[in-house]
């Protein structure tokens, strides 16, 4: 099928967030699971992410990996779902913006305080993201200024950068700031999210109900 869908993903992964916006966007897709110790490091899946991790995204013949570039590009081949402005359009600023924070600064300031890494204040000037707390503090003024990031409606990058606030405080490597927490409300009350999270999550069961 030329123009299937197929999602690799691990339940336990970042490959949810990708599920969730192939949920969104309401398109069939097939789902290819991948195991950590296993098949995610064969060659057969290091053909398609040489990086052995997951999500990874097939469209026909296009493959995309990095889960913030599978949701922007998601939005785009699928105008329909009206999922990010037209490209052209002053909106793409913090549609842009926002996506490209979270999936830099953000991911980085985050990876390295669950590590324990504190940037001495002389290297903050070369350090993309300068401090965690500084990460934290735009984060929250971003998410507290509207409903959603970008103009009033609901976007991809609120399924990333969503995700990246919901899923942080759920593990609690980000603080559970009132604006986070509301924002985080907002969202996972989608269906999409809903349906997304009931599919990983009985994979997820089946797995352990398998192990047994
Ligand atoms: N930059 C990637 C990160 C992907 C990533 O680190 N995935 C983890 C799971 S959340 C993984 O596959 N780890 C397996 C491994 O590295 O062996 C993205 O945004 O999608």
């Amino acid at each position: 099928m030329a123009d299937e869908l197929v999602l690799y993903t691990n339940p336990q992964s970042r490959g949810r967030i990708a599920r969730w916006m192939l949920e969104e966007i309401e398109q069939p897709y097939r789902t290819e699971l991948l195991d950590y110790a296993s098949t995610m490091k064969g060659p057969a899946y290091l053909a398609i992410n040489p990086m052995g991790k997951v999500p990874a995204l097939r469209h026909g013949d296009a493959v995309i990996t990095e889960t913030a570039a599978i949701c922007a590009y998601l939005a785009d081949a699928f105008p329909q779902a009206k999922l990010a402005p037209p490209p052209g359009d002053r909106l793409r600023a913090p549609y842009y913006r926002w996506m490209f924070f979270a999936a830099g600064p953000v991911e980085a300031a985050i990876s390295n305080k669950a590590l324990g890494f504190a940037v001495p204040p002389e290297r903050e000037r070369m350090i993309g993201y300068g401090t965690f707390a500084k990460v934290m503090d735009a984060l929250d003024a971003a998410v507290g200024r509207g409903n959603f990031l970008v103009g009033d409606s609901f976007s991809a990058a609120d399924v990333y950068v969503g995700s990246a606030i919901g899923f942080g405080m759920m593990f609690g490597t980000i603080e559970n700031r009132p604006a986070f927490g509301q924002y985080w409300q907002r969202l996972s009350t989608r269906p999409a999210f809903a349906r997304a999270k009931e599919l990983d999550d009985a994979i997820i069961a089946q797995q352990k109900a398998a192990a047994r």
